[in-house]
C-alpha cells in the first residue's frame, strides 16, 4: 500500500446509487487528504447537500462545489438530507477543481460520476494537465454489467458523451477503472458479516446510509440481499488503484469514445490507461481491512 498519498479531489454524483457513498467513506478511512467533494450531472442541489452531510459526518475538511445540472435521477436520502445547511463554494465545480489542483504539487481526482464537470475543467484548464492524474469510474471494454460478457456504453461515460471524450482527448494522464473491474466488486458472505461488526463511525455511517438506499431507491442499480451482501462497490476500485496498483492488470494505449460513450481501444484514439483485471480476492480484503480500520480521527 502506498502511504505517500496524494491530495484527492473527489468528483461525484453521491445520492443516487449509494456506491459513492461507500467510496467516501472509504477514501476517508483510508487516510487520503481530501481537498475537495464536487458534485455532479443531476439533482445537483440535493447532491450538495449529501455531500455536505458526508462531509459532517466524516469531519472532513473539504470545500464542497456544485456542477451544471444535466438531469434529475433518483433521491433516496432526500428526508435525511433535506434540512441540511450547506457551505458551498460559490465557484463552480470546474473552477473549485482547479483551485484545489493548483494549491499544491500534485492531486488526483478520482471522477465517480458522469464526466460533466471534470470535462468542463481539462477543457478550461490546459495548464493544470501535469499537476493531476484523473482516475475515473467509467467504460466497459469487454465485460458488461453485472452477469452480462458483453462490453457496453456504461452510464458514467455515456451520460454526457462529450465531457466523457474531452477529458480522454484532453492529454491529461487519464486512468479508467471499468465494468471489467468492478461489476463483480461485492463484498458478501464472510466478509460481508464482519463488515457489519465494523466499529468505526464512518463504516457505521456507510451501513445505516446502505439500509437507508435499499428502502428508499428505486432506480436501476441491483440491490442484493443487505442481510448477506453490500451493492456493487464500482466507485470504491479507482481510489483501491491509487493505493495499490499491484491489485489490477492495466493496459495502457489508443482509446477512443464512440458517439454512444462506448470506451474502446482504436488506433486513432487518444492515450489512456485501462483497468482490463483485477485480483478479485486480494482486492476485497484490501477494502475490507480499510473498512475495518478503527480509530478513525479526524
Ligand atoms: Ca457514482
Amino acid at each position: 500500500m502506498d502511504t505517500r498519498l496524494n491530495k484527492l479531489i473527489i468528483d461525484t454524483d453521491l445520492g443516487d446509487d449509494i456506491d459513492d457513498m461507500w467510496a467516501i467513506g472509504f477514501a476517508a478511512l483510508a487516510g487520503f487528504d481530501i481537498r475537495l467533494i464536487t458534485v455532479c450531472y443531476a439533482d445537483i442541489e440535493y447532491k450538495l447537500k449529501c455531500a455536505q452531510y458526508m462531509k459532517d459526518a466524516l469531519k472532513l475538511e473539504c470545500a464542497i462545489a456544485g456542477g451544471v445540472e444535466k438531469a434529475r435521477t433518483h433521491t433516496p436520502h432526500a428526508q435525511r438530507v433535506k434540512n441540511v445547511k450547506c457551505d458551498v463554494s460559490p465557484l463552480a465545480a470546474e473552477d473549485a477543481i482547479a483551485e484545489a489542483v493548483g494549491k499544491n504539487a500534485f492531486t488526483d481526482i478520482a471522477a465517480i460520476g458522469p464526466m460533466t464537470n471534470v470535462g468542463a475543467f481539462v477543457k478550461k484548464y490546459p495548464a493544470l494537465k501535469d499537476r493531476c492524474r484523473i482516475v475515473c469510474m467509467g467504460g466497459s471494454v469487454y465485460k458488461g454489467i453485472y452477469g452480462v460478457d458483453r462490453a457496453h456504453a456504461e452510464y458514467n461515460l455515456k451520460s454526457d458523451r462529450d465531457a466523457s471524450a474531452a477529458v480522454l482527448e484532453s492529454g491529461f494522464t487519464v486512468v479508467y477503472a471499468p465494468l471489467d473491474v468492478n461489476r463483480d466488486f461485492i463484498i458478501d458472505g464472510a466478509r460481508y458479516r464482519r463488515l457489519r461488526t465494523a466499529k468505526n463511525p464512518v463504516t457505521q455511517k456507510l451501513l445505516a446510509l446502505y439500509d437507508e438506499w435499499q428502502l428508499n431507491y428505486h432506480g436501476y442499480s441491483i440491490k442484493f440481499d443487505s442481510a448477506v451482501s453490500t451493492a456493487i462497490q464500482y466507485d470504491t476500485t479507482p481510489l483501491l488503484y491509487i493505493l495499490d496498483k499491484t491489485l489490477y492488470d492495466m493496459d495502457c494505449g489508443r482509446y477512443g469514445i464512440d458517439r454512444a460513450g462506448k470506451l474502446g481501444k482504436t488506433d486513432n484514439g487518444h492515450e489512456a490507461c485501462v483497468l482490463l483485471g483485477i485480483d478479485r480476492e486480494k482486492a476485497l480484503d484490501a477494502a475490507l481491512d480499510i473498512f475495518m480500520r478503527e480509530g478513525y480521527e479526524h
